[in-house]
């Protein structure tokens, strides 16, 4: 016999992958004493951007989920996603930072760390895998697999072996996009299993509609560790469906030994809980092959539609399609997953939108060309390159080597607000969020984005009315289908709704300006009218305000950092001059077609 194991998926990337990210522990807790008498490898129940989702949108402490989801699951290893040196933010964090957060997950309940690093840098990956080691728990290095020019079977290997060789208990593949073909999955395999002594494990999305099939080729030729997700949250972007896979095995030599019936009781289950969360659903997670040729993961693609429409320029979304495998060649074929995937999204938007490639480069991609992320796989683009940074010198080093340690800072910052450890680390993650999180959970005002009542409209209970919620809309002669989803009213004058635009979902914030009692308010921002007045390329959040009034400066420095889809980008002094009236604040959200700052020559 050579059993095949599981490791369900249905607490972390399936919801990731289908849902946002947005499935609430209330909705898990209830049927793990179901989960727990499966008999899984493993449950991904961690990690990944779900840490993120429960501090900005749930409003959820993350060590809790982790902590209850531990109690509730005594007898299942429970497995996160680290994304190496970045854990689980977006950029790299000090070393100190990376034991401490590895240290804390342990002893909070995770047995099973795997790590990867977007650039397959595996200077990236050492210190986690360490710090997994350090506290006795299974360290499993991971491989990003990507298709490009310098991404070969010899690559891969010899990435596994020094995986190994660092002390990584067992090797996953880590196929994001779903680019494996069944073919390419056992020549993988098998030199894998030639070359490195640790268990194997496959973890292939299923967007190209080929993942079943990988997974099987991949068990054929050795493999005897796939990732699934009960078919509740399975197919399209996420993975495989588990009772798929344990009744394509049953009564062959890789027989799970798993219970159909049992998993489809609990797949069951899930199929209730997903109709709770239909505001998140996106046409966009579906079976995809056009992955095969632009390799844009299923994830990214969402998050590029949003990107568009906020531009009015989704119908250009096929131009970014084809812009992304240019950006990417030009980056030295990174693979795309947190964080490149954002990286070269959001620059690949930027060149399609400005209508030339380059004219605003993202302060991420300079960052990339200086090194700050690792060695590129391959050489970038030269040009580029010196256009983005100039005769700057690129680091060679790994790029926490650069990093001081910030823990014993961070904790002095944010003081009482951390009740407890686990908390200050929270803050060195995602400081804002964190930090706002904190004050909420003080002040008792902790409100998760509203979902919606699964009751269709028109089946209220007697009495009760609806105002109506789905709406075709038509703007400048465009026609948009819009559903009201959901809406929160944070006090009187500012109000988010949650909207469905042509089935994508989208935020609006509305400030009431009528009908209200208004504090005294600076007038809005200009309308731009002469060159020097500084405005953005993107909807957007002020980060950082680099310039004062008085300020001399020249043509090309920076003046403002902005935020959109949690890229920065540093915007330039269009023209020398003196900095004369600055429009915007720390924090504010701004827009194409307004004057943010002044620049007098
Ligand atoms: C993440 O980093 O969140 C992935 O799922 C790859």
């Amino acid at each position: 016999m050579s059993k095949v194991y599981i490791t369900d998926t249905i607490l972390r990337d399936a919801h990731q992958s289908l849902i946002a990210t947005r499935l609430r522990t209330e909705d898990m807790l209830p049927v793990c004493p179901q989960l727990d008498r499966i008999g899984f490898w493993s449950l991904e129940v961690w990690g990944g951007a779900t840490f993120d989702a429960c501090l900005r949108f749930l409003k959820e402490d993350p060590w809790e989920r982790l902590c209850r989801l531990r109690e509730a699951l005594p007898n299942t290893r429970l497995q996160m996603l680290l994304r190496g040196q970045n854990l689980l933010g977006y950029r790299h964090y000090p070393d100190d930072v990376v034991r401490e957060f590895v240290r804390l997950a342990a002893r909070e309940g995770i047995d099973v760390f795997r790590v990867f690093d977007a650039l397959n840098d595996i200077r990236n990956l050492k210190m986690a895998l360490t710090a997994v080691k350090e506290q006795g728990k299974h360290a499993q290095g991971t491989i990003c697999y990507t298709i490009s020019p310098v991404h070969t079977t010899a690559l891969y290997v010899k990435l596994a072996s020094e995986m190994v060789d660092m002390g990584a208990d067992s090797i996953a593949i880590k196929d994001m996009a779903g680019l494996l073909t069944p073919h390419a999955t056992s020549e993988l395999v098998r030199h894998l299993r030639e070359h490195v002594d640790v268990p194997l494990f496959l973890h292939s999305h299923a967007t190209a509609g080929l993942a079943e099939m990988c997974q099987l080729k991949a068990i054929e030729a050795g493999c005897r560790h796939i990732d699934t997700a009960l078919s509740a949250f399975a197919g399209g972007t996420s993975h495989p469906p588990t009772e798929s896979m344990v009744a394509a095995l049953r009564g062959t030599e890789h027989d799970t030994g798993l219970d159909l019936d049992a998993l489809q009781e609990v797949s069951a289950y899930f199929a209730q809980v997903r109709r709770k969360y239909r505001q998140f659903e996106s046409e966009f997670t579906g079976v995809d092959t056009r992955v095969q040729v632009n390799q844009v993961p299923g994830g990214m693609m969402s998050n590029l539609a949003k990107q568009l429409e906020e531009q009015g320029a989704l119908n250009r979304i096929h131009e970014v399609f084809a812009e992304i495998p240019r950006v990417r060649r030009d980056l030295g074929y990174p693979p795309l997953v947190t964080p490149t995937s954002q990286i070269v999204g959001t620059q690949a938007v930027l060149n399609v939108i400005t209508g030339e490639r380059y004219k605003t480069i993202t302060n991420e991609v300079k960052r990339y060309l200086q090194g700050g992320y690792g060695q590129p796989p391959a050489p970038v683009d030269a040009e580029l390159k010196r256009k983005a940074i100039g005769h700057e010198a690129v680091i060679e080093a790994r790029p926490a080597d650069l990093l001081e340690p910030e823990l014993d800072g961070l904790r002095e910052e944010i003081g009482d607000l951390a009740g407890r450890d686990t908390d200050v680390m929270s803050f060195a993650l995602f400081p804002e969020i964190a930090r706002t999180f904190l004050e909420e959970r003080r002040e008792g005002r902790l409100n998760p984005e509203p979902l919606i009542p699964p009751s269709p409209i028109g089946t209220a209970p007697c009495g009760e009315r609806f105002a109506p919620t789905e709406f075709k809309v038509s703007v400048h002669g465009e026609t948009y289908d819009v559903h009201i989803t959901g809406a929160n009213i944070g006090d009187q004058r500012h109000r988010r709704f949650y909207i469905t635009l042509d089935g994508v979902p989208q935020e609006i914030d509305l400030e009431v300006l009528s009908g209200y009692q208004r504090e005294p308010q600076a007038g809005q921002r200009p309308v731009p009218s002469k060159p020097g007045d500084v405005v953005t390329t993107m909807p957007g959040n002020i980060v950082d305000i680099l310039v004062k009034p008085g300020d001399q400066v020249q043509a090309g420095d920076g003046v403002l950092v902005t935020e959109a889809m949690k890229m920065e980008t540093q915007i330039q002094a269009p023209i020398a001059g003196t900095v004369t009236r600055i429009h915007v604040s720390k924090g504010e959200r701004v827009n194409p077609n307004e004057v943010l700052l002044e620049i007098e020559p």
